[in-house]
């Protein structure tokens, strides 16, 4: 029989520095929905892999002192990192792909030929504004307040030879694809696409740089890399066998399902993928889906903010399925989500201890207490049971209708919901008290538990892609067969044996006690972190002391201080010295301070420095703080003494 295919990718994530939750959260939900389709029994490929090339990487490399190769290999292949992290998760990848693998390298270098014969790539001058951490180019139209749109940050002037695509020629079919079919998902992203960037007037695209080497070299023309965007967005038909030898799989799994990818590259995959698709003539994906982001106190996570959250660390203390259940079950997968440590030890508590967890533990226990762990021959259906089973007889319905929607967490509240009817169904049957004269009610006892017992085993079937390894020991516990275990089963009431043997086991999800997790997780935080503040490398060069007692350093006090116009970082203070003169010193520090809350204050400046003008005005000496980095951040603080110490008092 031929069985339906489903490819399935991740973005192929930049290994410049270590991933994060974020990272792991589209993950595990391509791992999810692809687990789900296997159960579903489609041919499934699933693909992720690194995204190596870039300036970033390059300055990142040498910075650390290392090639470029040898620093994406130490965070895809080292300790702890790509590899490491998508095992421990229980990713179910078929395949991954380095960009810096040599068939993709190659490639590339066709595709790219192919693009620029066929006349959409053809060579100008860039000028422009260029977001180095991003890797993109924008024009000054597209800046947000002066700032790259996609992340807000600064962004540097850029002058080079480079080879565009022609983007503009596809700017129609591109909004036709977008507004009259559902190949970009949720809806709301496409209003975002068409009336961002479509409607503006769509640009030929810069597809070349010669700023820096560590990229595809295109190899007609030596000195120019191909934009690292080209290089990453074929990788979802290199990793099949396009344009190389080494894989033989694209005619049949070309062209994918879905690729799943963060909103802030929405952008790449909806407009930009498929018109070089259309370019090389090639069938565009069926879907993108855009994922929010999972926020930490309302901002989104990066390293560079300091605000990233451990997938490690979490893993480790709560365990990787409760992890995996947790991100799909509590933030809709189109919308953004707050991430909090409270929430993951509340979704663990009450879903997976009590209400789950105690499913299982409480009918395996009693089918053990009153039946030795078999369940007898011989059943009395009651009205009570009808709800439940019509319930859990069409769930499988319920929760496919939102997988196929890549609706995770809907489809978990389908399932749960059946959980907290199996629980009311305990209290409404009260097994014990039936218990209390088997002989009369022998018979209606094990029709409760085996109902209780069918029920939990087929939410474990739908839970599977979630839990994997959790599902596995349920139906240990539950006795539930290897057919017992499908998704044609999960459609079928009264698969699970009638005489079936229970084994009381482990507690799967035990409950978490907050404030003791709480503590043992910043204690693992900070072990996993190292220390959170840096300082400053201490200087190993000596002043003579003659030299430091020139420096004329003293007590000064703040008269008045305010906001330089036009300048976001400079605050200009009006001191007393002491000399009777007020003195005017400009400081670069209004990201740390608001002028009103300095007046009044007793601080320390360096007064004998040559006058410098900034932003028209005159600055007399410089004021002294202290400062060091904390969660990879600069923290900044005036250095504030005694109000009793005059002003003009000399420090020596
Ligand atoms: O974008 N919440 O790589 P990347 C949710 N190499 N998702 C997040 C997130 C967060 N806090 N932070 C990051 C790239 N992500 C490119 C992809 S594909 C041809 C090339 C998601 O490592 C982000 O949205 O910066 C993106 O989808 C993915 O992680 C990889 O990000």
């Amino acid at each position: 029989m031929n069985r339906e295919k489903f490819y399935i990718t991740t973005p192929i994530y930049y290994p410049s520095d270590k991933l994060h939750i974020g990272h792991t959260y589209c993950t595990v939900a391509t791992d999810a929905m692809a687990r789900y389709k296997r159960l579903k029994g489609c041919d499934v490929l699933f693909l992720t892999g690194t995204d190596e090339h870039g300036q970033k990487i390059e300055d990142k490399a040498r910075e650390a002192g290392v090639s470029p190769q040898q620093f994406v290999d130490n965070i895809v292949e080292g300790p702890r990192g790509v590899l490491d992290l998508w095992k421990l998760m229980n990713i179910s990848n078929d395949r991954f792909i380095r960009t810096t693998d040599d068939y993709h390298v190659h490639a590339i270098q066709k595709i790219f030929k192919k693009m620029y014969e066929n006349g959409d790539i053809y060579k100008g001058t860039y000028k422009g504004k260029y977001c180095k951490p991003c890797e993109s180019f924008w024009t000054e139209s597209q800046l947000k307040d002066g700032k790259c749109p996609d992340c807000g940050r600064e962004v540097q002037d850029a002058e080079e030879e480079a080879y565009f695509f022609r983007l503009s020629k596809y700017a129609d079919r591109i909004q036709d694809l977008l507004e009259n079919t559902d190949f970009l998902q949720p809806r709301s992203r496409v209003h975002e696409m068409v009336n961002n960037f479509i409607k503006p007037g769509l640009e030929d695209l810069c597809v070349s740089r010669t700023s820096f080497s560590w990229g595809v070299p295109v190899d007609f023309d030596p000195g120019h890399v191909v934009y690292v965007w080209i290089d990453a967005l074929f990788n979802y038909t290199t990793a099949l066998g396009f344009m190389n030898d080494k894989y033989d799989d694209y005619d049949n799994f070309w062209p994918a399902d879905v690729h799943f990818v963060g909103k802030e590259i929405v952008r790449f995959h909806s407009i930009i993928w498929p018109a070089m698709l259309m370019s090389m003539g090639m069938p565009l994906p069926k879907h993108v889906f855009g994922h929010g982001w999972l926020l930490l106190d309302g901002g989104k996570m990066s390293k560079s903010k300091g605000n990233v959250v451990d997938p490690y660390v979490l893993a480790e203390q709560f365990g990787v399925d409760a992890l995996r259940f947790f991100l799909l079950r509590t933030f809709p997968f189109g919308s953004d989500g707050n991430f909090s440590n409270e929430a993951l030890i509340n979704t663990i508590n009450v879903d997976l201890a009590n209400d789950l967890g105690n499913l299982l533990s409480r009918t395996t226990a009693m089918a053990g207490k009153y039946f030795g762990g078999t369940l007898p021959a011989g059943r009395r259906a009651d009205a009570l049971d009808d709800e439940l089973v019509n319930m859990v007889s069409t769930l499988r319905d319920r929760y496919e209708e939102q997988m196929e929607q890549f609706a995770f967490q809907n489809a978990l509240a389908e399932v749960f919901k059946v959980i907290a009817r199996a629980n009311k169904y305990i209290d409404e049957t009260a097994p014990w008290v039936l218990a209390k004269d088997l002989q009369a009610n022998g018979d209606r006892l094990a029709a409760v538990l085996y109902n209780l017992l069918e029920t939990t085993r087929i939410c474990g079937v739908l839970l599977t892609p979630f839990m994997p390894q959790s599902m596995d020991k349920l139906f240990a516990q539950l006795g539930a067969c290897e057919g017992c275990r499908t998704w044609e089963s999960a459609g079928v009431w009264g698969s699970l044996n009638p005489t079936v043997t229970v084994t009381k086991g482990e507690n799967l999800f035990p409950r978490i006690d907050l404030d003791q997790a709480l503590a043992q997780l910043e204690a693992a935080v900070a072990a996993a972190k190292g220390p959170a503040i840096e300082l400053e490398p201490y200087t190993e060069e000596f002043v003579d002391f003659d030299t430091f007692c020139k420096s004329d350093l003293r007590v000064v006090k703040v008269k008045a201080c305010d906001a330089v116009k036009k300048s976001k970082k400079l605050l200009r203070f009006t001191l007393d010295d002491g000399s009777g003169i007020d003195r005017q010193i400009l400081s670069g520090i209004h990201a740390y301070y608001e002028p009103e809350e300095l007046v009044g204050k007793t601080l320390v400046a360096i007064l004998n420095l040559p006058p410098r003008k900034m932003m028209g005005l005159d600055s007399c000496g410089m004021l002294i703080s202290a400062v060091h980095q904390e969660n990879g951040e600069e923290k900044l603080h005036l250095l504030m003494v005694d109000d009793a110490i005059p002003a003009g008092a000399k420090l020596c």
